[in-house]
């Protein structure tokens, strides 16, 4: 018996679980195709299920932050606040996996290891950590842009007797920091959510920060009594301005802070007593909060300087104030939001741990040892990070036409794809948000549920008689790839001294390179459709081979 012979088929596999995975789950299965949805872990969420650290909350508004495509889940679940937290995510996951009877389909507690592209068969094979054997027509990867977490790479890590943590394999149980001695590794949106949380907890926290983050108050509360039934009979409004707004949020976001500057005058013009005013009235909004400030280098300087000023007005130790401003400019990471992170530098158990003054060297059985000295504590807690975007389908063995690997493509020539929907060489092979789309620079739910409804209708019109497979042509995807760098090339995004998961600089040994679709989800839908409609000939699918 061949491995095709011994594989379960079905018309399409999903690999995930999670907001992506569910939906191509629910909108396949309703075009009456047999869809098997792997997921490796024993429920749904994906990475709402693992980064269940202490604050892990999102940073869009929940009325945007949730699934458009059904009225009735949207009146029938209640949002309790305004940016919502990570069990509230979980539960609305499970919530919705139940009211549209989605588990019967989904096999948890599987691990997919490998998908080869049968080139004869015209299918994927598709075998499991576990050795079991999956065969479909189409695969679909909802894989998530950060589900691959990035270890720390730091040696000694097994010779620690304390306790190790990381934020995106978080215990599910929870973990009581009293009367510990806590590290705190890294300063991106997970660790400046979790350092005010652990603070309150801990004996005493050390905060090793190997870069400073520009951090911003963050407006989380709770709904008031009413309000969110207010918001719920306005779903119809709010889903029109939301697919209208350039990053699929037009409410409050980590991203409103882009678009709201662009509504306050040049801080270049602006006269010392304007730009001491800005940041006595909004702290260290009122440093950024500047038109030029995204545009100009120059006006970028003087908005990294004020916000250093912005800082030492809350935070009491010059050190630690002077510490914490970052060294690269505004803008070219994604805008974190915050509850009391500053404020937190000034309690006394809060140690803060400059890694620019001496770098981690190694971790022993007591604590750490930098350049600067040894932390002895009790735990350890790595929010490292992840890697993003290609990292979940690099860690497959993705073999394409020819035995080609997905990851040493990517490896060679960066995240390259045709719309972040496709990668040439991998036929019928389609990615939720993958490198080419708008994915990290939106609200990953707008995205995301366009992409989910773009692959539904093209697996729909392949069926129909359209072909047995679909792929990027590499001529289309060498032309995105530039349209796609076209948009950031000297701008802030591509920042020699930015070093982020959204260019993939901080996973070592990854091809630095900023492929995310910055035109806006209006124009990237457009031009999706546009393609999808073919070129007026009668062809569709411009840029991709159909046979
Ligand atoms: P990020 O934003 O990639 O942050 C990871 C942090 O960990 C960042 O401060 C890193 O410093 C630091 N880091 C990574 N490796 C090390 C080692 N080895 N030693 C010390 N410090 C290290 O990940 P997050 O999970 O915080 O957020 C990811 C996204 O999730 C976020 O943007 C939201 O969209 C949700 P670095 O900056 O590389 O110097």
């Amino acid at each position: 018996m061949t491995e095709g012979e011994r594989a379960q088929r079905y018309d399409v596999i999903v690999v995930g679980a999670g907001f992506s995975g569910l939906y191509a789950l629910h909108r396949l299965r309703g075009q009456g195709l047999r869809v098997r949805v792997l997921e490796a872990a024993d429920g749904v969420g994906g990475t709402w299920l693992f980064n269940r650290y202490p604050g892990a909350r999102c940073d869009i508004e929940s009325v945007e932050y949730s699934y458009s495509f059904s009225d009735q889940l949207q009146q029938e679940w209640s949002w309790t606040e305004l940016l919502p937290g990570q069990a509230e995510i979980e539960a609305y996951l499970n919530f919705v996996a139940d009211r549209l009877d989605l588990r019967r389909d989904i096999q948890f507690d599987t691990r997919v290891a490998a998908m080869t592209f049968d080139e004869d068969d015209a299918s994927w094979l598709v075998e499991t950590a576990e050795g079991e054997l999956f065969a479909a027509p189409f695969v679909v990867a909802a894989t998530g842009i950060l589900s691959a977490p990035l270890d720390p790479g730091i040696p000694g890590l097994d010779t620690f007797d304390g306790t190790v943590l990381f934020s995106n394999r978080y215990p599910r149980e929870g973990f009581d920091f009293t009367g510990k001695r806590v590290a705190v590794v890294g300063t991106g949106s997970t660790g400046v959510q979790a350092i005010p949380v652990v603070a309150e907890q801990a004996a005493h926290l050390y905060v090793f920060q190997r870069s400073a983050a520009y951090t911003l108050p963050s407006p989380a509360r709770a709904y008031e009594p009413g309000e969110f039934e207010g918001l719920r009979a306005r779903y119809d409004e709010i889903r029109a301005a939301q697919r209208a707004a350039h990053v699929g949020a037009a409410r409050t976001s980590a991203f409103s802070v882009l678009v709201d500057m662009a509504c306050f005058p040049a801080l270049r013009t602006a006269s010392r007593e304007e730009q001491l005013r800005a940041v006595e009235e909004r702290g260290v909004l009122g440093a950024l909060y500047w038109s030029d400030v995204l545009v100009d280098p120059e006006a970028g300087r003087l908005a990294t300087a004020l916000y250093g000023e912005a800082v030492a007005r809350i935070v009491r130790d010059p050190r630690t104030a002077a510490s914490l401003v970052p060294t690269y400019p505004f803008g070219c990471k994604r805008p974190i939001i915050d509850v009391g992170y500053h404020e937190t530098f000034n309690r006394a158990n809060v140690t803060l741990v400059d890694l620019r003054a001496g770098p981690v060297q190694e971790i022993t059985s007591s604590g750490i040892r930098t350049g600067q000295g040894s932390y002895d504590v009790d735990v350890i807690l790595f929010a490292t990070g992840f890697d993003a975007l290609t990292g979940a389908l690099s860690r497959i063995d993705v073999r394409g036409r020819g035995g080609a690997l997905l990851r040493d493509l990517w490896r060679d020539e960066g995240p390259v794809s045709y719309l972040g929907l496709q990668v040439a060489g991998f036929p019928n092979l389609f990615m939720i948000q993958g490198p080419g789309s708008p994915s990290a620079a939106s609200n990953f739910l707008a995205a995301m549920e366009h992409h989910v409804e773009w692959i539904a209708n093209c697996v729909a019109y392949l069926r129909d008689g359209g072909g047995r497979t679909i792929e990027a042509l590499p001529s289309a995807q060498a032309e995105w790839i530039d349209e796609v760098l076209s948009f950031v090339t000297g701008s802030v995004l591509v920042h020699p001294d930015c070093n982020s998961w959204w260019n993939g600089a901080n996973v070592p040994g990854r091809k630095r390179m900023y492929t995310t679709y910055v035109g806006g989800l209006p124009e990237y839908r457009r031009r999706c459709d546009e393609i999808a409609a073919g070129d007026g000939t009668g062809v569709r699918y411009t840029g991709f081979k159909l046979s």
